[in-house]
This record gives structure tokens, sequence and C-alpha cells, in this order.
């Protein structure tokens, strides 16, 4: 499942690069930013309390390691360390986010549909490692 659409994203993002540069500079001041404390769209955080109580932080991209990610945004556990620390996710792109227990996409993986918030289960809760999308970056 996880590979099927990592081949499809891939073939969009090659279609995305044939755009060339100076497309993607004209559309980044309206784009989303990694770990500015904004959830824009596209984006996926963690927030150290469940029911997105507490600091968090939002992720734009892949993060293989989240041993050296702190949480941000005002609120209890800000500037904590954010690996094995969320309680709870919101998934803002329309892509599905992947969640794993260890580094590299390491231990039990779970999955976050697009456009949903929630609380880790058990086996997540506290315990999340590393996160990835689709997109290929
Ligand atoms: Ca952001
Ligand atoms: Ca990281
Ligand atoms: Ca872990």
């Amino acid at each position: 499942m996880k590979n099927t659409g990592l081949r499809r994203t891939l073939s969009t993002a090659v279609a995305l690069g044939a755009l060339g540069a100076g497309a993607l500079a004209t559309a980044a001041p309206a784009s989303a930013a990694n770990k500015d404390g904004y959830l824009d769209y596209h984006e996926f955080s963690l927030t150290y309390y469940a029911t997105q109580m507490g600091s968090w932080t939002d992720f734009l991209y892949d993060e293989a390691l989240l041993s050296n990610d702190t949480f941000i945004t005002p609120g209890d556990g800000q500037g904590k360390i954010v690996d094995n620390n969320a309680e709870s996710y919101f998934n803002r792109d329309n892509v599905t986010w992947y969640v794993y227990t260890s580094s590299y996409a390491g231990g039990i993986e779970g999955w976050i549909p697009a456009e949903h918030l929630g609380n880790f289960s058990t086996n997540f809760k506290n315990q999340v490692s590393s996160i990835y999308d689709n997109d290929a970056n």
C-alpha cells in the first residue's frame, strides 16, 4: 500500500520538477513553511498532550529522526524533544502520513488519513520516532 502510493507521488514530483525553479520560487511566499508554528495545508503536526493540548510542531517534510526536534509553540511541553513525547496528531495534508515507533521508519507502522486529527492509540502514544508522507520529500 505504501509503495504503491510512493510510486504514484514520485511521478507527480517529476511533473512538478518540469515546471522549473522559477515557478517554484514564485509560489514560495504562499507555501507552507516547515516547523514555523503554523499548521499550514500539506503539513502534519505532533502535539505534546492528547486532544491537541499543549505545545506542538508542524512538519512539512518527512522526519527520519524526531530526536532532534522540539515542540515549538507556546504551551506545556515547549522545548521538549518530540521523539517519544507526542500524544496527538493533526494531518492537514491531502495524503496519508505514516508514523513509526522507531527512527527511519522502523518499529510499528501506523497511518493517519488525510485531513484527520486525533489521539495516538496505546502503541503510538509517546512512542512515535519518525514520520513520513508519500511525496518523496
Ligand atoms: Ca508550517
Ligand atoms: Ca528531525
Ligand atoms: Ca519510539
